[in-house]
């Protein structure tokens, strides 16, 4: 068999195990010829006509969000529409998107153990195929709950987020078939289930010499309270036209690696080239979403005051492993589910669906880059960077000369003891809001996203960068031409 027509044959096996996993009828007819065994239990179910397996009603009624089951427990909302819509592509043009909700990754859902969480998929009249809803944090029957939801309908689900930790959640295609497609175009998105007693406090391996001047451990501990960020990792398989390549996807042949559902999403833009002093030139190896024009989807930094800690949500919504990394940095804690997996370690690996929580607190100012420590996945997109502190003077020069009455950059920027202060964490990066969470001094509209998905980011009070920084510009230079006038 040569590779293609063994590309069809694994097709069409997924598209057969499909309809025998969520074929809408739960009947099937076993004949005595089939059974081919005990020849008189074979006569009795011969003369009942057939042994029926037919579903219960109650299970298929599983995850009634009316059942008393639920009774005395928070019931938290989460609606999500499965559309497709077109989305730029590295590099120019657009590629086919499918998303939940207009974004990728979808919508993230945060809530505590124990809550009940009613999960409803809409998919709109006119939408192209149907999709399906599979909640990696939930435990219910798959058949029939994850199962197509065809357009012009909608399917709801209730179920108890029983157990703490990060979940994928993700398209199940039609019944299955074509799922690679629907979640590697960008379906998918994570849950977000804080323990019910709450996050543990950190602790950091540190050592210090002592009185007696011996040099011995000095363990550093950190409130649970933490800054908070949100990394997924994807592998993109695009045709030149920006359709869906399985090919490439059996090839393992990624074409992009995307963090966030952007690939080199979280990296300098030209307001950091500007802002440097070299307005024009470029200040990191690779600016690829790099104009004010291209509005929620020009690349971003994540900004981090320094001695803070900070707990990253991580999770592999792709096809390859994730070999986590920080360059510059050992990951203070890693947590999977409710269970520390390792304090200090240089990297963490994680499969396709794993997830992790990484606590990590920076000391001295500077860069730091967030890696796929594959070459392949960092060439490819999985380069993220932090910078902690406020520790690039030509930036903080330059934003101090512009600084205005109205709108106090640097001024903002020292005293939130990050950039975040002045230029806000981008909004996609940043998960809602949990009981222990600091605040981030502001966030900035960013995402791979619709416009109105972006309009709703704005509406919350997210900085347009693409507005704001014109604007201080301006307002900047008329203040400089004033003070000349006044002098004579
Ligand atoms: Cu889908």
């Amino acid at each position: 068999m040569n590779k293609r027509m063994n590309l069809m044959f694994t097709i069409t096996a997924i598209a057969v195990m499909g309809g025998a996993l969520f074929g809408s009828s739960f009947t099937s007819q076993m004949t005595g010829a089939a059974l081919g065994a005990d020849s008189s239990a074979l006569q009795k179910i011969h003369a009942m006509g057939g042994l029926e397996l037919v579903m219960p009603a109650a299970f298929a009624e599983a995850g009634n969000c009316d059942s008393d089951e639920y009774a005395d427990r928070t019931v938290v909302e989460f609606p999500l529409t499965g559309v497709s819509i077109d989305l730029p592509r590295l590099g120019g043009g657009t590629f086919s998107a499918m998303t939940f909700s207009e974004q990728i990754p979808g919508p993230t859902l945060r809530v505590t153990q124990g809550d009940v969480v009613k999960m409803t998929l809409t998919v709109p009249e006119g939408e192209a195929t149907p999709h399906g809803n599979d909640m990696h944090a939930s435990q219910v029957t798959a058949v029939p709950t994850f199962g197509a939801v065809q357009p012009g309908t909608e399917k709801t689900y209730c179920y108890i987020a029983q157990v703490p930790g990060v979940y994928k959640y993700h398209c199940s295609g039609v019944n299955v078939a074509a799922m690679d497609q629907h979640v590697l175009q960008g379906m998918y998105g994570i849950a977000i289930v804080d323990p019910i007693d709450g996050y543990s406090k950190l602790m950091v391996e540190k050592t210090a010499v002592n009185a007696n001047g011996d040099v011995a451990r000095d363990r550093q501990f950190y409130s649970a309270d933490a800054l908070e960020f949100s990394l997924q990792y994807q592998q993109m398989y695009l045709t030149d036209e920006g359709t869906y390549d399985a090919t490439k996807m059996f090839a393992h042949d990624t074409v992009y690696t995307a963090v966030n559902g952007q690939p080199f999403g979280y990296v300098p833009n030209d307001i950091h080239n500007l802002l440097n002093g070299h307005p024009g030139t470029n200040i990191f190896v690779a600016q690829p979403w790099n104009s004010m024009d291209l509005h929620q989807y020009q690349s971003q930094l994540l900004f981090t005051p320094t001695g803070v800690h900070n707990r990253i949500f991580v999770e592999n919504q792709g096809n390859e492993p994730v070999f986590f990394h920080i360059v510059g940095e050992i990951l203070d804690r890693v947590t999977q589910g409710n269970r520390v997996q390792s304090g200090a370690t240089e990297t963490w690996l994680l499969g396709g669906s794993q997830n992790m929580i990484v606590d990590v607190v920076y000391d001295e100012p500077g860069i730091y880059v967030a890696v796929n420590h594959d070459y392949a996945a960092i060439y490819t997109g999985a380069a993220t960077i932090f910078v902690a502190g406020v520790p690039l003077p030509a930036i903080n020069a330059t934003a101090t000369a512009i600084s205005t009455e109205k709108y106090d950059v640097i001024g903002g920027a020292v005293g939130a003891g990050s950039y975040a202060g002045a230029l806000g964490n981008p909004y996609d990066a940043i998960p809602p809001y949990g009981e222990q969470s600091i605040m981030h001094p502001a966030k900035n509209v960013h995402c791979m996203c619709s416009d109105g998905v972006a309009a709703a980011q704005a509406a919350e009070g997210a900085i347009e960068l693409w507005v704001a920084i014109p604007a201080i510009l301006e307002e900047s230079a008329r203040v400089a031409a004033e003070a000349a006038a006044a002098e004579e």
